[in-house]
């Protein structure tokens, strides 16, 4: 495999910006033209930001897996595919290599297809980082079946929420993960959530802690018995179903302003194409490298940076079960040593987080290994920019700020490796294929640089959001309809003197807790259920580790007994609703909350207060009733 279309120099990165934006559908078709299709294309694109109605790579037949797997059998059957780092370091790792993998990913796609499993059904899979999560994925994506991954941290409601709303006909999870020293019980949340989802006929428990679980007859098998039945059977291929470019790869939930997440749907050549063109730029992939990116493939960033983008590329990827901090603040930069990691992938929150544990974690760690730094997730202050440049990279790696969205599939804007200008705490520049601007509230293009503007997207990439599943309207609505002809981002930006990209943050009402979305009325959901809550509210507050911090402002009804077991309990139903993520940081009890006239809650004034800023809280003459502002900025917490 060569990677033709992987940009070496800054000269050559500036003309092929300028190809891609001159000839896009030309730059594409000799990128996508590298892969193994079962047919080629008719027609490169199709497209229309009004509908939005998407389609790249129109006629052609594939299957991603092929591209992952198959592929690379011929010259790399025995490079691993995945190294696997388990909780426990006095545990054994696991290396899978492409010929093992190959022949895993088909033997499962078998026990799918034996529990009646087809193309176009919708799989919810819950599970711990080990490598079956990564099988269990590609089984999917094998038979044409449509993953929907649920990250382990959510909650059996939220977990029920999204297998009603894609209607899963089967669940994968295992008895239980491990966790620091935590064991999850995921098999018993799933029994939770399943009460609720008469969809589900079966589920494939995978063995991991030996917990206790029940499993119930006729609903309920396992993972190894399955395994064991495809082996009596003798044959393991599993012959790969050829799909449509725009046949659904997967689904993955994400949240937004409103109080329900949406399932954002993913297509099969598009995001093929596009995971596997932006992991061989951004991190400048070399034959040998060993890429760590440290997220959970509950997310998208493990989608297509643990799962796709890599296997596609033929690399090994280093799956981690654990956490940063456990046994100690030093078990990244162990994994790194241990292995000789090339690449390490990671988010601002870690970063922040390790980096307060001081210098003592990573002396005596080989880190010489290291070629290259990346972060996502959020914005990352220049402090720990620094600090993982210095002392991870020991100023020798170069560090990609990685700017993208689980509706974006792949990485949009960020320096390429040692190849285009990296600076602290800015993303930079798009990638060739990528097209931002900055609009203001009105939607006019701001021009020039040194300036700041909501940040949109005016051309389709080919791993661009197609919908938001069985609700194309709530697409439109989110998406494309603020800025008609514009895809945006719900993120602000800043373009300096130079035209390198700054993201802000977000401009609407989602909140992003150490790399997690969450959107605050999804949090005031959940806060309302609780008995005696009245009415909330929820902004964001700067938070040294997290990034932000979740603080509620409650309306309660009946006078407390004590205000702090109200706190633990409100708490307590947040993690019930959505999941551990979403808890509140801070809760202040008020009587009132700042509306206005119409009834709209000013979240500008609560917001300001939460941050300590109680000076400058700006007009509030338009309050119903103004006096609330007072006693609000008097019982900050
Ligand atoms: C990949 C991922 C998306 C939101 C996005 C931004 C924020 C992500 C950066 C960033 C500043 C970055 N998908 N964000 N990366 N902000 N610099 N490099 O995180 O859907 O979960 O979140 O995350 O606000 O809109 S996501």
């Amino acid at each position: 495999m060569s990677y033709s279309y992987q940009i070496r120099s800054l000269e050559q990165y500036q003309a092929v910006y300028q190809q891609s934006v001159q000839d896009p559908e030309g730059f594409w078709e000799g990128i996508a033209k590298t892969f193994q299709w079962h047919k080629k294309w008719d027609k490169v694109l199709d497209w229309d930001f009004t509908g939005p109605d998407i389609k790249w790579f129109q006629g052609a037949k594939l299957n991603i897996t092929e591209n992952c797997l198959d592929r690379h059998l011929a010259e790399r059957a025995n490079q691993p595919a995945i190294i696997w780092e388990p909780n426990d370091p006095e545990d054994h790792y696991r290396v899978l290599t492409y010929k093992e993998l190959h022949f895993k990913v088909c033997q499962f796609a078998n026990v799918l297809k034996n529990n009646g499993v087809k193309k176009g059904d919708r799989i919810c899979i819950y599970m711990p980082m080990v490598p079956e999560l990564a099988i269990a994925v590609l089984a999917c994506a094998r038979l044409g079946a449509i993953h929907s991954v649920v990250f382990g941290g959510f909650s059996a409601q939220s977990i029920a929420d999204r297998i009603q709303d894609a209607q899963c006909s089967l669940v994968i999870t295992a008895d239980g993960g491990y966790r620091g020293n935590k064991e999850i019980p995921l098999k018993n949340v799933i029994d939770d959530a399943l009460v609720r989802c008469p969809s589900v006929t079966r589920v494939i428990v995978l063995t991991r802690t030996r917990m206790a679980v029940s499993m119930i007859k006729g609903r309920d098998v396992w993972w190894e018995d399955e395994i064991k039945k495809i082996e009596t059977q003798g044959n393991p291929d599993c012959p790969a179903e050829v799909m449509d470019a725009e046949d659904t790869l997967f689904i993955l939930y994400t949240s937004g302003s409103t109080g329900k997440p949406k399932g954002v749907v993913h297509t099969c050549a598009g995001y093929m194409v596009f995971t596997n063109y932006t992991f061989v730029n951004t991190f400048q992939y070399q034959r040998g490298d060993l890429h760590f990116c440290t997220a959970d493939i509950g997310w998208i960033t493990g989608h297509s940076y643990i799962v796709y983008g890599p296997l596609s590329a033929g690399a090994t990827t280093v799956m981690f079960e654990g956490i940063p901090t456990w046994p100690d603040a030093g078990r990244f930069w162990d994994v790194v040593d241990k292995f000789k990691i090339s690449i390490l992938y990671t988010a601002p929150t870690a970063i922040r987080s390790l980096m307060g544990f001081g210098l003592d974690y990573v002396k005596g760690k080989d880190l010489g290994s290291l070629r290259i730094l990346g972060t996502v997730g959020e914005p990352i202050n220049e402090e720990a920019w620094h600090w993982y440049h210095e002392h991870i990279g020991k100023g020798r790696c170069p560090v990609v700020d990685t700017w993208w969205q689980t509706e974006t599939g792949g990485i949009l804007i960020s320096n390429l490796a040692g190849v285009t200008p990296q600076k602290p705490a800015h993303a930079t520049l798009p990638l060739p294929g990528v097209q931002p601007i900055l609009v203001d509230e009105k939607g006019e293009e701001i021009h020039g640089n040194s300036v700041s503007g909501n940040l949109c997207i005016r051309f389709p990439w080919p791993s661009i959001i197609r919908t938001t599943y069985g609700d194309h309207e709530r697409c439109r609505v989110n998406y494309f309809a603020t800025y008609p002809g514009l895809y945006f981002t719900g993120d602000g930006a800043l373009r300096d003197q130079d035209g390198n990209y700054r993201i802000t943050g977000r401009v609407d009402d989602v909140l992003n807790v150490s790399g997690h979305r969450i959107g605050t009325a999804e949090i005031e959901n959940a806060i309302n259920m609780h008995t005696g809550v009245v009415e909330s509210a929820v902004v964001g507050y700067p938070h040294d580790i997290k990034g932000q911090g979740i603080y509620a402002y409650v309306i309660f009804s009946s006078s407390h007994v004590d205000e702090n077991l109200s706190r633990r309990d409100i708490i307590q139903t947040v993690a019930r609703i959505i999941g551990p993520i979403a808890k509140p940081d801070k809760i202040q009890f008020v009587s009132g909350l700042p509306k206005t006239r119409s009834g709209k809650i000013m979240r500008r004034i609560l917001r300001k207060i939460a941050e300590g800023e109680t000076q400058n809280l700006g007009d509030t003459s338009t309050l119903l009733d103004p006096s609330v502002v007072e006693e609000i900025k008097n019982g900050k917490v």
